[in-house]
């Protein structure tokens, strides 16, 4: 577990000021290690991205103290699509990198569902 004192944070990065509550967000669950909000430009009906509170650039940058939290990430992912009605099933990307199209340089995961056909694949 984490404590907020100590995580890394990037003043001048969105999902930073979106963890501090400086930009607002559709927020859906919270944890001590990360936010869950609805994705500004969803590419499904449901689109959601799970945001460490740490400011963790890439995938690249991930750390094996980090392991734990993707764990509970992933693993909240059904209960939460579930919640929000999604019961035929999602996907989840984390883009990494340029030729990855990670677009937001603070780690994320894409939890997408709903039904299809939807756009991106
Ligand atoms: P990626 O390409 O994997 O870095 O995806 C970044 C996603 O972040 C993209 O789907 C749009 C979303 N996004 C960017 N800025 C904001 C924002 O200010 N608020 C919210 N809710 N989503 C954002």
């Amino acid at each position: 577990m984490s404590d907020a004192a100590t995580l890394k944070h990037d003043p001048s990065c969105i999902f930073c000021k979106i963890v501090s509550g400086q930009i607002p967000s559709r927020k859906v669950l919270e944890t001590d290690e990360f936010i869950v909000f609805h994705d500004i430009a969803p590419w499904a009906p449901v689109h959601v991205l799970m945001v460490p509170k740490e400011h963790i650039a890439t995938l690249y940058d991930s750390q094996d103290r980090h392991a734990g939290m993707w764990g509970r990430m992933l693993a909240l992912a059904p209960g939460l699509m579930r919640d929000l009605g999604v019961t035929n099933g999602f996907r989840t990307i984390v883009n990494t990198g340029p030729d990855g199209l990670q677009e937001v340089q603070h780690v994320h995961i894409h939890v997408m569902g709903g039904p299809r056909p939807w756009a991106k694949g």
